[in-house]
């Protein structure tokens, strides 16, 4: 399915070390569609919404904390299986597990300071992206090299 979705989201930290622009380029080089991008502050109901399935656990305070530090860069990512590709293509959760050559094993060390955000599963990034943009936010576009990373 070329239409699939995934949030991609990259955290305070690759704001500020100005890994932006790297994390952009791995997304389109690799032939995935840009639908939807902003930065935005976010805020802790936000946050609390986003990771529910994480608000119990002794680890939430500090990361909510991280990702309200500064602002997220929030985007939509489209093509066939971005949920999966986008999960191998940012790595393990713990960078010290992430494989050389992922966003996460390249990038960081820490679990808590580990830039990146990508959706588990479909299910989830349609989730995501209802919670972070707004369906006007989300453009409909196609790309002039579809042909030429699709047979
Ligand atoms: O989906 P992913 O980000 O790879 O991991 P999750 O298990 O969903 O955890 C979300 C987020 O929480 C993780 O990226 C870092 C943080 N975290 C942490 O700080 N300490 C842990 N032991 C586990 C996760
Ligand atoms: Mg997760």
């Amino acid at each position: 399915n070329a239409a699939e979705r995934t949030y991609i989201m990259i955290k305070p930290d690759g704001v500020q070390r100005g890994i932006v622009g790297n994390i952009i380029s791995r997304f389109e080089t690799k032939g995935y569609k840009l639908v939807a991008m902003k930065t935005k502050q976010a805020s802790q109901e936000l946050l609390d919404t986003h990771y529910c399935d994480l608000v119990e656990k002794p680890f939430f305070p500090k990361l909510r904390d991280y990702m309200m530090s500064g602002p997220v860069c929030c985007m939509v990512w489209e093509g066939k299986e971005a949920v999966v590709t986008g999960r191998k293509m940012l790595g393990a959760t713990n960078p010290l597990a992430s494989e050389p050559g992922t966003i996460r094993g390249d990038f960081c060390i820490e679990v808590g300071r580990n830039i990146c955000h990508g959706s588990d599963s479909v299910e989830n990034a349609n989730k995501e992206i209802a919670l972070w943009f707004e369906e006007s936010e989300l453009v409909d576009w196609e790309s002039h090299s579809k042909d030429w990373i699709y047979e």
